[in-house]
């Protein structure tokens, strides 16, 4: 079973934790999940921030080491190779954080939920690339050379609004598609909204819609036209080769 691209084909991918899981990155939910047993809901949230800022420290910390010792993999570099044959009919938006898609050379990416390897000041907001911001146990919180602001990992949280550019550049590329819009959901739960509300949107312009799971969650595959069972890293090579 392979994507039918044609001449007039738009191709919009959703990318979730399971396309990091082949590179070693944890998924959120499920087995071992980074989540696991946690209300994430809650903690990754500004209240839980508040709450326990040293508890996300701890937790993005952890997730950056991991994230620096890991590669893309294949199913990153098969999105890679859609982009250079598509170019502007590609878009790629991802709920991931980990920049394994712009390390493998993805340029057209969405980062819906922001970037761990970037770290804000909650005083003065400005935004700088941090890779090495852990809180080690005992250390206090990490604060701005600026304004001795608390810092903080430049992700969305729980509650919090997404950048409306990324939301808006989303539906413009899916209307100026409609029914030539081809969407790929790849590795995610299909829980988190307003990612999760996509395939929605595709199904009301009549576009095709595929989910790529190696455990496709009932009540989201069933919005999808096609669902490929398979690891993101052998199925996306082969969806379009
Ligand atoms: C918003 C931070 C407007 C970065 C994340 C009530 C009150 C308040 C809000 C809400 C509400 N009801 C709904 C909402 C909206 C809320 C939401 O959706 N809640 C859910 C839980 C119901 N959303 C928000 O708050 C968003 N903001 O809506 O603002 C607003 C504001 C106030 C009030 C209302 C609305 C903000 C959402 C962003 C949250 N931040 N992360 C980080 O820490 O990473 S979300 C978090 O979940 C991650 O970003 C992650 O990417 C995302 C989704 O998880 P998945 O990627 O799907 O990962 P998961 O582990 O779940 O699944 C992996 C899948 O892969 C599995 O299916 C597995 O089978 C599969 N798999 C595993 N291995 C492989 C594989 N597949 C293929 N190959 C493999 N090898
Ligand atoms: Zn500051």
């Amino acid at each position: 079973m392979e994507l039918r691209i044609e001449e007039k084909s738009c191709l919009c991918v959703l990318t979730g934790a399971g396309v990091s899981a082949e590179s070693g990155v944890q998924t959120f939910r499920g087995q071992g999940g980074l989540w696991e047993g946690m209300l994430i809901e809650q903690i990754a949230s500004p209240k839980g921030f508040e709450q326990t800022p040293s508890l996300l420290w701890r937790f993005y910390g952890k997730r950056r080491r991991m994230a620096k010792r890991v590669e893309p993999n294949a199913g990153h570099h098969a999105l890679v190779e859609w982009e250079q044959r598509l170019g502007e009919r590609f878009l790629l938006v991802t709920q991931n954080v980990d920049g394994l898609h712009q390390r493998a050379g993805s340029k057209r990416v969405i980062p819906l939920h922001g970037h761990l390897m970037e770290t804000r000041c909650t005083k003065c907001q400005r935004v700088f690339f941090d890779e090495n911001t852990y809180m080690e146990e005992g250390e206090g919180l990490p604060r701005c050379q600026e304004c001795r602001g608390l810092l903080r990992p430049n992700v969305v949280w729980f509650g919090e609004m997404l950048d409306k550019h990324y939301l808006e550049e989303i539906s413009e590329f899916m209307k100026a598609a409609g029914e030539h819009l081809v969407f790929v959901a790849a590795g995610t739960s299909g829980q988190v909204y307003p990612a999760a509300g996509l395939v929605d949107e595709v199904n009301c312009m009549r576009g095709k819609s595929w989910l790529v799971d190696v455990d496709p969650p009932e009540f989201y595959a069933g919005r999808f036209n096609h669902v490929v069972r398979g690891k993101s890293g052998e199925v996306l090579p082969k969806l379009w080769p």
